[in-house]
């Protein structure tokens, strides 16, 4: 597996990446037309979030034919020539798998709704609810009066799970899958992989017994040990997510321990400070207990930009972003870059609920209604953890709509567009998209030094980073602190550095 390991993975939502048709959606001739653009960034995969035919109640993570690609994105041909033109630019196509669940509009949902002999099954059915609740709100139970019953669906109720049990779900998900591998694609990420196991009536959702067991039998029935896998794996430890990382299971999985520190209690809408000794525990954890390939992650759709929540999208918006590239950067592992992280994009905060999309958010805005919060407490929620604020549209330049498109976008561009945009960026000798450039290449150049051992400190403020060739010294705060260190630089964010001291959320990495 090592030869799938130091591999720079780009995430394209795309939606929200590039619109050629003018209809105010991005589309995969969008994407065909900016590869120069991941290409001179340094991309070896482009992981696109799901392009099949899709009600887009779920923005696509909720599927109703998985062999074709939906109308809105293009068609099978644009999909083929997309992952041709991107080998010939040395870039692989990594494909967003859902498999937990399909949309309430897949033909196997369709016939069950009429108790087909054949795909009833492949969905679960009971006469009464348990007390599971779905990931977006509610009961995970939705009454259908045409079955008489209850189906099971974690998510919303247009995406019902898949009886994995049924030996015939599984083997139609292993011939999809071979299908697309044949075609060209050679990466997958797995959305939430590890509730295929579950049991719901002994209340089991993550990780069930049989887990393991579905692992390996996708995994030895369609990509093996050879293509480059991704779990996501919100409900597991980082323990848990190596654990399903071998040649017969993933290649590596999501965590997302390091994005869960701020959560209060296990909740994401209630948001705390960032405590940088946790962090340091959690990388150590990452970094030095376990030998599997680490999938390092600081963004994606389903996350409030990290530069927002943990540092400043404002003043120091540069300095932050380069920060974080620069710590995260230097990890061993995978580097998965989401869509706009490379030029700096913030959230939105969007502060009226017209303004956002997202099932999850408008089900958590009902649900915070309900409770008696006043429309301004629920939009300061909203505004910050919002799964929208990375949806936002890519920030190509200053022109009208980002050059995203030429008409108004599905969801609104982000205020500060004519700002924090790739044209701006491609052309400042110091911006962040050549920062990540310098970082990537380091990367790629010196593999040897970044795979190593490291000890992470913090005195709450500092966080720094030794391995062996070099040490990061990263201040998380916006005060400037006295240190006592100088050597050679090997990375900064700052023009020069100030000898004695870091500024507001400086970084610097020093040769030893
Ligand atoms: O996300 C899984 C998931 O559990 C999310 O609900 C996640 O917990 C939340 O958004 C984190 O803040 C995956 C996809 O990435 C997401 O976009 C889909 O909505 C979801 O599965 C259902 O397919």
């Amino acid at each position: 597996m090592r030869d799938l390991e130091n591999k720079v993975i780009y995430q394209i939502y795309p939606k929200s990446f590039k619109d050629t048709t003018g209809n105010g959606y991005g589309d995969i001739n969008g994407i065909i037309e900016k590869l120069d653009y991941l290409q001179d960034l340094g991309v070896d995969y482009i992981w696109l979030s799901p392009c099949c035919k899709s009600p887009q109640n779920d923005n696509g993570y909720d599927i109703s034919d998985y062999m074709k690609i939906d109308e809105l994105f293009g068609t099978n041909e644009d999909y083929e020539k997309l992952i041709k033109e991107a080998n010939k630019r040395n870039i692989k196509i990594m494909m967003d798998l859902v498999l937990n669940h399909t949309s309430s509009e897949h033909i196997w949902f369709k016939k069950a709704l009429q108790k087909d002999p054949k795909y009833y099954d492949y969905y679960i059915w009971r006469d009464k609810p348990n007390q599971i609740q779905s990931m977006f709100g509610g009961s995970a139970w939705t009454y259908s009066e045409e079955v008489g019953k209850y189906y099971f669906r974690l998510f919303d109720k247009t995406q019902p799970d898949l009886n994995w049990e049924n030996e015939n779900v599984r083997q139609d998900l292993y011939k999809m899958i071979n299908y697309w591998i044949d075609k060209g694609v050679e990466g997958f990420r797995l959305d939430v992989i590890d509730l295929i196991g579950k049991e719901p009536d002994k209340m089991i959702t993550g990780k069930g017994p049989k887990f393991y067991e579905y692992l390996k039998e996708l995994n030895n029935n369609t990509f093996k040990d050879k293509l480059l896998t991704v779990g996501e794996c919100w409900c597991s430890t980082i323990e848990e997510s190596y654990k399903m990382c071998n040649k017969d299971g993933l290649t590596q999985a999501f965590h997302f321990t390091h994005q869960c520190l701020t959560h209060t209690n296990g909740d994401k809408w209630n948001q705390s400070k960032l405590d940088l000794n946790k962090l340091c525990e959690n990388f150590d954890k990452w970094e030095n207990e376990y030998s599997g390939i680490e999938a390092i992650v600081m963004n994606n759709h389903d996350l409030p930009r990290m530069i927002s929540l943990w540092l400043n999208d404002n003043e120091y918006r540069k300095e932050s972003a380069k920060l974080l590239i620069t710590l995260f950067g230097l990890l061993k592992g995978n580097l998965y870059i989401y869509q706009g992280e490379e030029i700096g994009m913030t959230n939105a905060y969007f502060d009226t609920i017209d303004k956002y999309k997202d099932v999850e958010t408008i089900n958590k805005y009902n649900e915070l209604k309900e409770k008696g919060l006043s429309e301004s407490e629920i939009m300061n929620i909203i505004k910050l953890v919002s799964r929208d604020n990375a949806r936002t549209p890519m920030q190509w330049d200053d022109t009208e709509n980002a050059g995203f498109s030429n008409t108004k976008p599905w969801l609104s561009v982000n205020e500060n567009y004519k700002e924090v945009n790739v044209f701006k960026d491609i052309n400042s000798k110091d911006s962040i998209f050549n920062y990540y450039k310098k970082i990537i290449k380091y990367r790629k150049d010196n593999y040897d030094k970044i795979d190593k051992k490291a000890i992470f400190k913090t005195d709450s403020k500092i966080l720094t980073m030794e391995k062996d060739d070099f040490i990061l010294f990263a201040n998380f705060t916006n005060e400037s602190i006295n240190i006592n260190i100088e050597n050679t630089v090997l990375f900064k964010n700052y023009e020069n550095v100030e000898k004695g001291k870091l500024r507001p959320f400086e970084v610097i990495v020093f040769n030893k």
